[in-house]
């Protein structure tokens, strides 16, 4: 299931193995979240060279990445680009969304319906839904009453929308607000941005790439690659991840002088301010490090009022890490409004605004770009019945968000998942983790089909170890903090059971265990 950068590779990795296969595809193209995400602004926060596939050299030698950091049409582009190269589109089924899918203990298989009205039986399934690919829509009193244009940034036409001298809001300001924001005050008369939390955000310079430093870069592949594999978050170039390891090795906060503290952010603005190695794992440092970035901000954004509410008062690493080209700058602009929601939340959306506690916003259009219910919001939303006739969403609902390795739920023989949580996923860089997990899943069939197993199923106890495990990992660090909210650990979907999904060991430690498993009979798993 899915034709996004985990289906496809899978759909190819099956086919190499000699396995029959079919993916099944909700949109009417390839990409996945990459192509659903349209919005202006759009961009990955890791280098192109290393978000992508490594498993072909002829596709990296073919593909030209255009810059260091790929917006969404580039991306859109090589996946379009890989599809056909691979010829995968002859087994994709587009427009054609799972709704439901049943394990039948006698035959061993899942039958999977569709809303085209077919049905589908297969040996195996692998769930390569998505980890952001379910958008949250707010519940907001009003939202259907609103006359003029409603934009889901997870959902932007593909022809776009005119925003030209319009009024303007934004909800939300995460990496997608952030990257949407500069964009959007630039072409819109008033920009209005409606912050409930500010955000960590550290500017970037994204460049060009030419054709030398391009030529230079494919030729360094191998060596690019192997770095990559042997970093723990897959990505060993600079990207929002290899700050926050990079800060890890600082001197500590509590232990710099205000002079110390003055010339980090002399040098480096807010990088300077969050750049100390103790505010991972000491709330005070944490706050000490928040406070400066304060300050770091204050000389850039030059309202002070505007600036006070841009610091954000959530722990610093517990959101992802976000960068961003001129963001603060943005509120230097005549034509942009902050609104900060902490000082008045917002009552409703009327027929011609956002009424906030404080007062009316008159707006022609507003933009959603309030987030994801992520990792397990894909396979929640369709009818996943397994061994006993229950589904996974009923597990997730009691048992909070969990699975074996973050590949497989006890209850749901024969059904993988790219990605599950407690997996290394979202911690680290998202290619470079679904490919091992691909691998590891390919690989496995392949040997269930080889040894005439009919079916293969984790057992609870694994299950229970392992998310032990991951959350342990996590303890020691600011990501366990209370006020730690995030779709990390799914406290931005009301009632969704909070519990940290990643796992942050790293894709090497865990490329290790998973290899080891493997080696030694699949223990955890029950093969039968
Ligand atoms: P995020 O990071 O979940 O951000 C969503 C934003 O929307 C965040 O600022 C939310 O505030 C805000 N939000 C959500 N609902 C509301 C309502 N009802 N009212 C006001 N504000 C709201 O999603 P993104 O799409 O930005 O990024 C997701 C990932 O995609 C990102 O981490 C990268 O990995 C790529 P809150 O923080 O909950 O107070």
């Amino acid at each position: 299931m899915g034709a996004g950068f985990s289906g496809l590779y899978m759909l190819h990795r099956l086919r190499e193995l000699g396995i029959s296969v079919l993916a099944l595809e909700a949109a009417e193209g390839v990409g996945g979240t990459w192509l659903f995400n349209r919005y202006p602004g759009a961009r990955c926060d890791i280098e192109s060279i290393e978000y992508s596939y490594s498993f072909s050299d002829e596709i990296q030698q073919e593909w030209d990445w255009s810059e260091t950091m790929p917006a969404q049409p580039e991306i859109e582009a090589y996946l379009n680009f890989v599809a056909d190269r691979l010829d995968l589109r002859r087994d994709i089924r587009f427009n054609t969304r799972v709704t439901a899918m049943t394990f039948d203990a006698d035959d061993a298989a899942w039958t999977l319906s569709t809303d085209t009205g077919e049905r589908f039986v297969a040996s195996f399934v692998v769930a390569a839904t998505g980890i952001l690919s379910v958008p949250l829509e707010p519940d907001i009193p009003g939202m259907d009453s609103f006359d003029g244009a409603s934009l889901y940034t997870s959902c932007w036409p593909e022809s776009g929308h005119p925003l030209a001298g319009k009024r303007v809001g934004v909800i939300g300001t995460g990496s997608t607000g952030v990257q949407l924001i500069p964009v959007v005050a630039r072409e819109a008369g008033h920009l209005t941005v409606f912050q409930r939390s500010a955000a960590f955000t550290l500017p970037w310079d994204v460049r060009s790439l030419d054709s030398a430093e391009l030529a230079e870069l494919k030729a360094a592949y191998p060596e690019i690659r192997a770095a990559q594999r042997e970093h723990p978050v897959g990505a060993a170039r600079l990207s929002a991840f290899s700050l926050l390891l990079d800060m890890l090795v600082q001197p500590p906060i509590k232990s710099a002088s205000r002079e110390d503290q003055l010339r980090a952010i002399d040098e480096r603005g807010v990088m300077g301010a969050l750049n100390w190695g103790d505010i991972f794992f000491d709330i005070e440092a944490n706050r000490m490090a928040a406070a400066l970035y304060g300050e770091a901000v204050a000389r850039i954004v030059k309202d002070p009022d505007t600036a006070a509410a841009l610091v954000p008062s959530h722990p610093f690493g517990c959101k992802r890490p976000i960068i961003d080209q001129g963001y603060y700058e943005t509120y230097n602009r005549d034509n942009v409004t902050l609104a900060d929601l902490r000082r008045g939340p917002i009552r409703e959306i009327t027929p011609t605004g956002i009424a906030t506690e404080q007062r009316h916003h008159d707006l022609d259009v507003i933009i959603y770009a309030t987030g994801f219910d992520a990792m397990i919001g894909a396979l929640s939303r369709i009818d996943v019945k397994g061994r006993d006739g229950r589904t996974l969403r009923e597990v997730w609902d009691a048992e909070g968000p969990t699975s074996y390795l973050g590949l497989q739920v006890a209850g749901f023989p024969n059904l993988f998942i790219v990605q599950a949580p407690g997996s290394p996923s979202a911690a680290t860089n998202f290619i470079a983790a679904l490919e091992q997990h691909v691998e590891w899943i390919g690989d496995t069939i392949g040997h269930l089909l080889a040894g005439g197993y009919r079916t293969m199923e984790a057992t609870l106890d694994a299950q229970r170890e392992w998310i032990e495990h991951t959350t342990s990992l996590v303890e020691p660090t600011v990501l366990a903090h209370p006020s730690c909210n995030s779709w990390y650990n799914g406290a931005n979907v009301p009632g969704k059971k909070r519990r940290y999904m990643a796992y942050t060991a790293g894709i090497p430690e865990y490329r290790r265990r998973c290899d080891e498993i493997a080696a030694s009979g699949y223990p955890g798993f029950v093969l039968a």
